[in-house]
């Protein structure tokens, strides 16, 4: 998908510092942070949103929250908490159309989400 950000960012095509990344996705810091931890993981693979996820697309949904709770361990907000988020389309709030989960926390999180 040549128009597409997180294509772009994920094919190191456009300068991000990845707070981690392997062969079949990246993570880096959302531009916009809503917590004081807010990491975006974005595979590699162009995927649009959830409803174009294919069954097998489940493997890499798997290794998606492995990294994430590595992650939240790394930044030390495994035992106090933290959220995991997909947008989908309008009324979910997706505004990049490149499937991503938003790995939230280091405050106490409201529920329900506005
Ligand atoms: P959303 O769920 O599709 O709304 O999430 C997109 C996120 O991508 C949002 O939190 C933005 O702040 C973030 N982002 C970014 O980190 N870097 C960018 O260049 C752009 C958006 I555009």
């Amino acid at each position: 998908m040549e128009d597409c950000l997180f294509c772009k960012i994920a094919a190191g095509k456009i300068d991000t510092d990845f707070v981690y990344s392997d062969e079949k996705l990246v993570v880096f810091e959302d531009i916009n942070p809503q917590a004081p931890v807010h990491l975006l993981i974005v595979p590699k693979k162009h995927i649009s949103d959830l409803n174009n996820l294919e069954e097998k697309d489940n493997k890499l949904i798997g290794h998606i929250y492995q990294v994430a709770k590595e992650l939240a361990a790394e930044k030390n907000i495994a035992e106090s908490g933290y959220r995991i988020v997909s947008n989908c389309n309008q009324d979910g709030g997706q505004t990049v159309y490149h499937i991503h989960f938003h790995l939230l926390g280091g405050r106490k999180l409201q529920w329900p989400p506005g």
